[in-house]
C-alpha cells in the first residue's frame, strides 16, 4: 500500500484509472474531476479556470494528466461519466459503466491472451470508482442500491457524498451513518478490503477511512483567495468553503486516498480480484463452449 507504487510501463510512470458516477446528473462529477487535478497539475491541457459554464456531460470521457506525489511522477486518468439517472426510465442506468469497465477488463485479456511476449500490455483497466451520493439528508434511492451492488462486483467502489456544503455537519454524521446502516444491510461490499497480507498499520488505516466513508466532498472549478493564499474554493453569501481545508470538507482524504495511501493497493486489487474473477470466468465460459462443440457431432457428408 501507501505512496510505494510501483511503475509497470515503459514511461516509468504509475498509472492509475478512476471513475466518476452517480444515478442523477449535476452532482459535481465533472467539477470533481478538474477540482482533483488543479491541486497540483504538472502537465495540464485542461481547464484550471472556467471560461465557460460547466455543461452537462454528455459522453464518457476520460480525462489524463500527470501528478508528482511523494516523488512519484502518477499518470491519472479520470473517466467522466453523464449523470444516467434522469432518463425517463432508470432502468439499466447502471449499463454504460459496467459495459466501460468489462470492455476494460476485456481488452486486457485480449492483450494477455494474444501478446504473450511483450513485456508491457497497456492497461486501461478501472481501478476505483468514486460513486456520487446526493446530500438529501435521508436515505440512499433503491437506485443507488441497484447500482452500487452491480458495481461493487466489477470494480472498487467509493461513495461520496456530493456538494456536501448544502448539510450541517449533524446533517452529514446522521447521513453518513444511514447510508452505511443501509450498504450493510443489503450486504454491498465496498472498497477497502482487509487481505491476509496487510500488516497492522495497513489493517488500522483501513479501518479509518471506513470510519469516514462516504467522504463529505465539496469541488469547485474556482480559485478564491484564502489568508492570501489561493485555493479551490466556494464563495458563499456567509464565508467561503475551501475545498483544501479538512474543517470544511473530506475532500483532502479523498484526494489522499486515491492518490498516496491506497493508491498501490487499489491497483493490486484491482488485478487481484476484480480482474481476475473476470478473467476466470471468461476462461471457464470459453472452456465450456468448444467443449460443447466438440460434443457436437460432426455434419454429415
Ligand atoms: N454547492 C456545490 N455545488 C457544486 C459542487 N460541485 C459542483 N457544484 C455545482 O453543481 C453544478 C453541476 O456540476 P457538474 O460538475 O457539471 O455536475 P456533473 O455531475 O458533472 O453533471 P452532469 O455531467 O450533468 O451529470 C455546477 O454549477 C457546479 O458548480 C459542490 O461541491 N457544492
Ligand atoms: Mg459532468
Amino acid at each position: 500500500m501507501a505512496a510505494t507504487a510501483v511503475a509497470n510501463n515503459p514511461e516509468d510512470i504509475v498509472a492509475a484509472s478512476y471513475v466518476g458516477f452517480d444515478c442523477q446528473t449535476g452532482l459535481g462529477k465533472s467539477t470533481l474531476v478538474n477540482t482533483l487535478f488543479a491541486s497540483h497539475l504538472v502537465d495540464s491541457k485542461g481547464r484550471t479556470e472556467p471560461d465557460i459554464a460547466p455543461r452537462s456531460t454528455t459522453e464518457i470521457h476520460a480525462n489524463s494528466h500527470v501528478i508528482v506525489e511523494n516523488g512519484v511522477r502518477l499518470k491519472l486518468n479520470i473517466i467522466d461519466t453523464p449523470g444516467y439517472g434522469d432518463l425517463v426510465n432508470n432502468d439499466q442506468c447502471w449499463d454504460p459503466i459496467v459495459k466501460y469497465i468489462k470492455d476494460q477488463h476485456s481488452a486486457y485479456l485480449r492483450k494477455e491472451l494474444t501478446a504473450m511476449r511483450e513485456r508491457f500490455i497497456p492497461d486501461t483497466r478501472i481501478h476505483c470508482c468514486v460513486f456520487f451520493i446526493n446530500p438529501t439528508g435521508h436515505t440512499l434511492k433503491p437506485i443507488d442500491i441497484t447500482v452500487l451492488k452491480k458495481l461493487s462486483e466489477i470494480v472498487n467502489v467509493v461513495p461520496v457524498i456530493a456538494k456536501s456544503d448544502s448539510l450541517t455537519l449533524e446533517e452529514r454524521a446522521a447521513f453518513k451513518q444511514r447510508i452505511m446502516a443501509e450498504l450493510q444491510h443489503h450486504q454491498i461490499r465496498l472498497y477497502p478490503f482487509d487481505g491476509d497480507e496487510l500488516d497492522a498499520e495497513e489493517l488500522d488505516l483501513n479501518e479509518r477511512v471506513r470510519n469516514m466513508l462516504p467522504f463529505a466532498i465539496v469541488g469547485s472549478e474556482r480559485t478564491v483567495v484564502v489568508d492570501g493564499k489561493p485555493v479551490r474554493g466556494r464563495k458563499h453569501r456567509w464565508g467561503v468553503v475551501n475545498v483544501e481545508d479538512e474543517t470544511h470538507c473530506e475532500f483532502v482524504y479523498l484526494r489522499n486516498f486515491l492518490t498516496r495511501t491506497h493508491l498501490q493497493d487499489l491497483i493490486e486489487t484491482t488485478s487481484q480480484i476484480h480482474y481476475e474473477t473476470f478473467r476466470s470466468k471468461q476462461l471457464l465460459a470459453l472452456k465450456e463452449s468448444s467443449a460443447k462443440q466438440q460434443q457436437q457431432p460432426a455434419p454429415s457428408a
